[in-house]
């Protein structure tokens, strides 16, 4: 009875220490994140109301908020106007406002409801829950060619805020550092790493600024956040486990 007994304080000051440790150790560990962008029912049409926002969570429950957004003219200049945001079985695509002999994308049809620069250039604008995150890869589903441009940054701005930024904006004095490591794709279905070790609240993907023959929806986004694990951290856990499960043994 007596060594029944032992076992049993043993496994629950193991339980006990154990849950200590996790909650201890959470904060801290790195986890990487996917937003899964495509839609497998309820899909939207090609076009619709300019300047509406998506939500999307991931399994640990962290929230993306996305908004796409157009140049205000063929050329990529002009400061950037609201389009749709479309969602599909492919992923997020824009449609950009105006006629297509105006350089919109219409009504959205063929390829113009995707995230293209036919015309007017198409950006699409990921919050991160926290400027914690760092943006990693995006999986994009090809319907032409894939070049993109990516920058991650604009802490402290709102979705509004993009109406007075251009392109010519995005610099590291406006808060915005370009990642450039893996922007030239091919007309194939492509993951793009846009991992630039650096963290923001905002990530930007357009179709290649200066071209006009790419064509895409962004299907997921990865992203790494907390922050990276602390060995102190860990070794304070296992402390705890162990102070714990002596404390629970005195006190029985
Ligand atoms: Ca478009
Ligand atoms: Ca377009
Ligand atoms: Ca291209």
């Amino acid at each position: 009875m007596e060594t029944l007994r032992y076992v049993n304080r043993i496994g629950r000051s193991f339980i006990w220490g154990l849950l200590l440790g996790i909650a201890t150790t959470i904060p801290t560990v790195a986890f990487a994140t996917t937003w899964n962008l495509n839609c497998s029912s309820g899909c939207s049409g090609v076009d619709g109301a300019d300047g509406n926002q998506r939500t999307f969570t991931a399994a640990g429950g962290e929230i993306l908020t996305v908004q796409g957004f157009s140049t205000a003219n063929s050329d990529g200049s002009g400061n950037f106007v609201n389009a749709f945001l479309g969602w599909y079985s492919g992923g997020l695509g824009v449609t950009s406002p105006g006629s297509t002999s105006s350089g919109g994308d219409g009504d959205g049809s063929g390829n113009r409801h995707t995230v293209d620069n036919s015309g007017k250039k198409d950006i699409v604008v990921f919050k991160l829950p926290t400027t914690g995150y760092i943006p990693l890869s995006v999986y994009l589903s090809a319907f032409g060619d894939t070049d993109i441009d990516a920058w991650v940054g604009g802490n402290g701005k709102t979705f509004n805020d993009f109406l007075s930024l251009s392109f010519s904006s995005f610099t590291v004095a406006n808060g915005f550092t370009a990642c450039t490591g893996d922007n030239s794709g091919s007309d194939s279905n492509r993951t793009a790493n846009i991992n630039c070790s650096l963290a923001g609240q905002y990530l930007i993907v357009a179709a290649d600024k200066d071209a006009s023959n790419d064509n895409f929806k962004i299907k997921t986004l990865d992203a790494n956040g907390g922050k990276i694990p602390e060995p102190s951290s860990l070794l304070l856990a296992l402390v705890g486990m162990f102070g714990l499960r002596r404390y629970i043994g005195v006190r029985r």
